[in-house]
């Protein structure tokens, strides 16, 4: 290990050997939950081809114990660990000064203890409850109590940044929060507002309820908490991905970002437009007809911020590819530095997510969500976002991140890249036979491979395309862990000075109406009063809550 990482070009700033370590770790704790949730994808989705492996796991008894594995390793654990420990270190940059040690060690021990609990109690097979754990189906306590620990550690890590830009800020009075620097708090006080619903959920309804100090549960309030913290918790997995997107990939083409000013706005909207999770309970019935109007004219607005995202960041791209001598409507396309296995990862995860985007908002429209709700057409959707639009982006960041951690050269760079394409085309595979499976009725989160169903025209083409998409994926997620494990341990030595970190074309400016674009907590009390005017008329009437449901263990 080199010594100190000297950050430029914005003076010097060394990141202390203790925070490049913790930074890492935390982002193996995430790595090591990919790996498990990878192993049980294959299963599922070669469940859809009628090739039943479950069996096969060892500690994995049932089709919902993998599920639960998968669903909350993938999506709750190694999501978060990767958020919290990049975008520290993207704070850390962006403001050249150290974070508090004491708090990335909490926020480290917190996280490690929580993935413990929780990946116990799954592995213990009295956890099956999936990663969405509605009420009344009950899971062992330690399940909730480790997925408690893991919310605080975002907590905590929200804290050590906030705690950082108030000292920024008192020391530069009058100057711009860098861009870098503003979307990693943005990203984390958008998360610290949404996460309010799954912590009270959690650590007020589930935890005392499965000690038995609740006479029950109370199954709407409990959805309804979860899915205020369901829906934005996507865009806290996309977010730390879009700091990469919009601050990094520009320098790592050679191009660069084109408005500052945009750039935050759509962040903005993020933080603003928050409290639409109740589209995903459109077909609830305790939700007034008005309420899911509402909902579903805030989620189309929500849309604003992902164009201007793909705008920008599209056009950050066509620079970088003008500049290395692209011609023509699609030339510059060609010329982006395709040889860079991060960039190549991080590109192929934008084009999944271009089909990923058009069938949310086809979840988004009510008629059709009537059509898809409960189908494999969700998962479909959720794959080409979540699942590559995030997790190949961070496979592809973590083509720079890890040897910049270890002060070691990537190891297998032709594998890395070869890596990116199984995956993207994998995952075109698996999402366009969940997808017309779905549009033909193929149920999501069932156990096909073990039930005699009469299959309806549609779902054997598309079990099988999930099932020869799904083992490409994991083939892909497969060769990221040899690439990252042979860095980690063999990986040549060598000091990466610094990250990656974009120029923009027009600069942050101190007059006129953009300075009012940092003033935070002005758009954290508008996004607080959008949650009141959304969720209180809700609340009004489920609290306090009628504990009506007794618990419920399916497997
Ligand atoms: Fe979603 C369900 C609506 C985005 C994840 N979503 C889910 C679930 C997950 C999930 C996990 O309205 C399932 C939950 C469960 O278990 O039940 N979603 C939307 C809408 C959007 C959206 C409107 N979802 C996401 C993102 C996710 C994610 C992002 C994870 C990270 N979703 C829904 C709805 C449901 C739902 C309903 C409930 C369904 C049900 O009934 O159960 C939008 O925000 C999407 C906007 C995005 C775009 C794409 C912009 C494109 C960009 C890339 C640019 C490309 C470049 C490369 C630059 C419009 C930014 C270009 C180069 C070239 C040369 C072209
Ligand atoms: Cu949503």
């Amino acid at each position: 290990m080199s010594a100190a990482v000297v950050f430029e070009p914005n003076g010097k700033f060394e990141l202390p050997n203790t925070h490049r370590r913790l930074i890492a770790y935390t982002i193996y704790v995430g790595l090591v939950a990919l790996a498990f949730g990878v192993t049980n994808g294959l299963a599922q989705a070669l469940n859809y081809a009628h090739i039943d492996i479950f069996k096969y796991y060892p500690g994995m008894r049932t089709y919902y114990q993998g599920l639960t594995a998968h669903g909350v390793f993938n999506a709750i654990i190694f999501t978060f660990a990767f958020a919290n420990g990049f975008v520290s270190l993207a704070l850390s940059r962006a403001l050249n000064r150290p974070l508090s040690t004491a708090l990335l060690h909490a926020a480290f021990w917190s996280l490690a203890v929580g993935t413990v609990l929780t990946a116990g109690s799954i592995f213990s097979g009295k956890s099956s409850v999936l990663y969405t754990f509605y009420a009344p189906l009950q899971a062992h306590w330690t399940f909730y109590l480790g997925l408690a620990l893991v919310v605080i550690s975002t907590w905590i890590t929200s804290v050590n940044l906030f705690v950082s830009l108030h000292r920024w800020r008192k020391e530069h009075p009058g100057e711009r929060v860098p861009l870098m620097a503003f979307m990693a708090v943005v990203t984390y006080i958008f998360w610290d507002i949404s996460s309010l619903g799954v912590g009270t959920e959690d650590v007020f309804l589930l935890l005392p309820w499965s000690l038995g100090l609740l006479p029950g549960a109370a199954p709407m309030l409990s959805r309804t908490l979860f899915w205020y913290t369901g829906h934005p918790i996507v865009y806290y997995w996309l977010l730390p991905v879009y700091i990469s997107w919009y601050t990094m990939i520009p320098r790592q083409v050679g191009g660069a970002l084109f408005s500052d000013a945009i750039a935050r706005i759509a962040f903005l909207l993020f933080l603003c437009i928050l409290p639409v999770g109740m589209h995903h309970q459109y077909v609830d019935p305790e939700l007034s007809h008005g309420i899911k109007f509402v909902t579903a004219v805030l989620t189309f607005a929500l849309f604003m911020p992902s164009l201007l995202t793909a705008f920008s960041v599209m056009y950050a791209l066509e620079i970088g590819g003008r500049r290395a001598g692209g011609r023509g409507l699609l030339g510059w396309f060609f010329k982006l530095p395709w040889s860079d296995p991060s960039v190549t990862a991080q590109i192929l995860a934008m084009l999944t997510f271009l089909p990923g985007g058009i069938t949310g908002l086809m979840n988004a429209s009510y008629n059709m969500n009537l059509e898809i709700h409960n189908t494999s057409f969700v998962p479909g959707h959720f794959h080409l976002t979540v699942g590559s639009a995030v997790a190949l982006s961070i496979m592809g960041i973590c083509y720079w991140l890890v040897p910049f951690l270890e002060g070691k050269r990537l190891w297998g760079r032709k594998l890395a890249i070869a890596q990116a394409y199984f995956y993207f085309v994998g995952v075109l595979i698996f999402a366009r036979g969940l997808i017309s499976g779905g549009l033909a009725g193929m149920p999501r989160r069932t156990a096909i491979s073990l039930i005699p169903y009469a299959e309806p025209a549609g779902w054997r083409l598309a079990g099988i395309l999930t099932g020869i998409g799904g083992a490409l994926m994991f083939i892909g997620g497969a060769l990221f862990f040899v690439v990252m494990a042979m860095t980690v341990l063999f990986g040549e030595k060598q000091t990466v000075a610094d990250i990656p970190f974009a120029e923009t074309i027009e600069e942050p400016l101190r007059e006129g109406w953009q300075p009012s674009l940092d003033r935070l907590a002005y758009w954290t009390a508008l996004s607080l009063l959008l949650v009141v005017v959304m969720y209180g008329p809700f609340l009004a009437t489920h609290l306090p809550p009628k504990f009506v449901a007794q618990p419920f263990q399916a497997f």
